[in-house]
């Protein structure tokens, strides 16, 4: 965690709050005050088709309670979750909701062609419940999933992979995949993850993989590697881990298994901070936030780079693009406020309430600034967008359901203003009085913009009405 630079979310109070992670493992310790009131009701086991033997028919068998027998799902539940409550281990996304999806198998072993009664649980997944899992956290309204297990199925169980991927992806979801831990070993090519991701790649940009490095960003001696997957690889801290484990203890963990559910951490905190974004906008900010390690760019030890929370939150568009945002938004900007609106004390009104302007970075993140949006009191009649010397205002058609309107405008030097969908602000300067401001232009090719990752800026008054 303090690899990944969170602190700097939490001291803006992101927290993962509202943001359900869920877990595709062997379960949870449920009486940890490390998730206490944050374990989704909709946490389950799944049904599964099984035979006992060689010789018996095929049966099924109900979902095993959620808690966890293993371990492995709590630990790696913690590093996503855990309570930032003063002690013991804290997670990347301490208040997010946890959706523990159990996918342990049978343990068959000593069953035969006369037994009955209840099968235990095995420690290790049934490879058939990873597909229904991915579904079911979709339909249940995870933003992000971990699966720290890697492994390969063909037939049946790689086209449900690949489907239930697909849902993620029509969702704007987002997978995490620990790498493999054995020295060497390929994760994606004929495992779970190609199956996910698709010989077409079709699903590349909802699905991230996970590797660990110690707290100090090294990696560890041998290890898996994404194949050739790399550019969606982050490195997050994975040697020596803090969590707590199924019995509550705080107990030191290593393993790539660990590197995932950071990374779904940050990308919950994310996913708070900027509800709007899904999986492809987080996972690709996360991915051009990441400190870069090892060989220049993206390499086979660190992909990516190193997972940086405090990195992601920011702006990713240099100062002197907000400086000429400011510039341009200063000369082009104008609300009158008529006598009807209040005049000029309407206008000092709005001139603290929208004083500030919005600003959209490349992500379409947005970014308050403070600068001079001109709103200016006026005798009679509201005029908006008077200031636009050459303009040809085509207005268009009032909205009715949004009771909104605006125009698309030339201005001149700035001629990388274009139409944009717009956007509305809405206030009330006096009691009983509404306005609507609508912006619908982004800046992406005007002098001092072009090629800049600041793409858009909104807030510029186009027109305003009452309601
Ligand atoms: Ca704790
Ligand atoms: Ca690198």
């Amino acid at each position: 965690m303090v690899i990944a630079r969170a602190a700097y979310a939490y001291d803006r109070g992101i927290t993962g709050k509202g943001v359900t992670i869920a877990v595709l493992d062997t379960g949870i310790n449920r009486s940890t005050p490390e998730f206490a009131g944050r374990i989704s009701a909709d946490s389950t086991g799944f049904e599964q088709r099984i035979a006992r033997c060689g010789t018996c028919p095929a049966e099924t068998l109900a979902p095993y309670a959620i808690d966890d027998r293993q371990g492995h799902g709590t630990t790696v539940a913690s590093v996503a979750l855990a309570a930032r409550n003063g002690s013991g281990p804290q997670g990347l996304a301490p208040e997010a909701t946890l959706l523990a999806l159990k996918i342990v198998g049978p343990d068959l072993s000593g069953q035969t062609a006369g037994s009955t009664g209840p099968i235990p649980e095995s420690e290790s997944a049934n490879a058939m419940l990873i597909a229904p899992a991915i579904r079911y956290a979709v339909e249940k309204g995870a933003f992000v999933s971990v699966l720290s297990l890697n492994g390969f199925g063909t037939g049946q169980i790689a086209q449900d992979q690949r489907a239930a991927m697909d849902q993620v992806r029509l969702a704007d979801r987002l997978l995490v995949n620990s790498v493999d831990n054995a020295t060497g070993q390929d994760s994606f090519t004929g495992q779970f993850a190609e199956n996910f991701v698709g010989t077409d790649r079709a699903n590349k940009d909802w699905f991230l993989f996970a590797i660990g490095v110690d707290q100090n960003g090294n990696p560890r001696s041998a290890n898996g590697n994404a194949g050739p997957l790399a550019d969606r690889m982050l490195a997050a801290g994975g040697n020596d881990v803090q969590v707590v484990d199924k019995d509550g203890n705080v107990v030191s963990v290593t393993g790539n298994s660990f590197a995932a559910p950071a990374v779904a951490g940050a990308a919950a905190l994310l996913k708070q901070y900027w509800p709007q974004l899904g999986g492809k906008a987080i996972s690709r900010i996360l991915l051009d936030t990441a400190t870069d390690a090892g060989a220049p760019g993206v390499d086979a030890v660190f992909g990516a780079g190193i997972l940086n929370v405090e990195k992601a939150m920011q702006a990713q568009a240099p100062a002197s693009s907000f400086a000429v945002a400011d510039a341009v938004l200063t000369r082009f900007s104008s609300l009158t406020t008529s006598a009807p609106f209040g005049g000029s004390a309407a206008a000092a009104t709005l001139t603290r309430q929208v004083g500030g302007m919005t600003v959209f970075d490349r992500y379409g993140r947005d970014y308050g600034m403070t600068g001079s949006t001109g709103v200016h009191a006026r005798g009679s009649g509201l005029v908006a967008g008077a200031v636009f010397g050459q303009t040809d205002v085509p207005w268009r058609a009032a909205q009715a359901e949004a009771a909104r309107f605006g125009f698309a405008s030339n201005v001149g030097a700035y001629s990388g203003l274009r139409p944009a969908v717009p956007a509305v602000v809405s206030f009330a300067p006096a009691a009983g009085q509404r306005v609507t401001l609508g912006t619908n232009v982004a800046i992406g090719g005007g002098t001092g913009l072009a090629g800049s990752p600041l793409r858009g800026v909104a807030s510029m008054p186009v027109g305003s009405m009452s309601a």
